[in-house]
């Protein structure tokens, strides 16, 4: 092996440092990328829920910090490991959520790692007209959501004979002790709009209930709604805590 000289050392050290000097910053020099992972948890929610994103981050030289994002709006930044910030998943959510973790460092690399999370707002949902319906057997409790939008309402349908004997009844805080809907129910005849029954509060607290006879066969529908929206089309109410339990029984 052939020695290299102490002044060709000292010369090619030169042109190594002239070969990494210009734009980079010059403190460091470094120009390589952190690596991050992102994990969501839970996977699946509400709105109002609390989601925790969890970043795992290294960088050869070190982790300056960790921002993190729902879409495009800045959660939270973290600067020490474990790097974690929670997020309330807003009440008008619905879908997927994409969030994105981007570490960078002190020299301004930066690289980022996505997770998303389920929305699960009312299994039922599209039902916002007579046409989008959700199916409401006789013995078979379904829940929901008012919400999502500025003025959900949630529509089923059933058919019954006539001299049936049925209560509907639409249950929120006796179901779910945070149900902040107060229920406004009607039902409607084969048409979609004629009211053959409607109710607020005949049921316990603010809850609806009705006690009806069939009076032809046939396909009935019910629009369910919050007594807050219903005939003020000005209003809104979307919390993410409007839940119901609607259920259709022989009395
Ligand atoms: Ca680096
Ligand atoms: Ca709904
Ligand atoms: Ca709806
Ligand atoms: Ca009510």
């Amino acid at each position: 092996m052939k020695r290299t000289s102490p002044l060709a050392l000292l010369a090619l050290t030169g042109l190594l440092l002239t070969a990494c000097g210009g734009s980079e910053t010059p403190q460091s020099g470094d120009t390589t990328k952190p690596t991050v992972t992102l994990t969501a948890s839970p996977s699946n929610v509400q709105p109002g829920d609390t989601v925790t994103l969890t970043a795992t981050a290294s960088d050869n030289v070190g982790v300056f910090k960790v921002s993190f994002y729902r879409g495009t709006t800045l959660v939270n930044e973290d600067t020490t490991a474990p790097y974690t910030v929670t997020d309330t998943v807003p009440g008008t959510a619905s879908g997927t959520l994409t969030y994105r973790a981007v570490a960078s460092d002190a020299a301004g690399n930066s690289a980022e790692a996505t997770a998303t999370v389920k929305v699960d707002i009312d299994p039922n949902e599209p039902n916002d007209s007579v046409a989008a319906s959700t199916l409401l057997n006789i013995g078979t409790p379904i829940s929901g959501f008012i919400g999502g939008q500025d003025r959900d309402m949630d529509y089923f349908k059933f058919t019954a004979t006539a001299g049936d004997m049925l209560k509907l009844t639409v249950k929120s805080t006796s179901v779910d002790a945070k149900s902040t809907l107060d229920p406004y129910v009607e039902i409607l005849l084969a048409d979609g709009k004629t009211v053959l029954e409607k109710d607020d509060d005949g049921g316990a607290d603010l809850e609806s209930e009705i006690r009806f006879n069939v009076p032809t066969t046939g396909t009935y529908y019910v629009a369910l709604t919050s007594f807050d929206i219903h005939d003020d089309p000005k209003a809104k109410d979307d919390k993410p805590t409007n839940t119901y339990q609607i259920a259709l029984t022989r009395r």
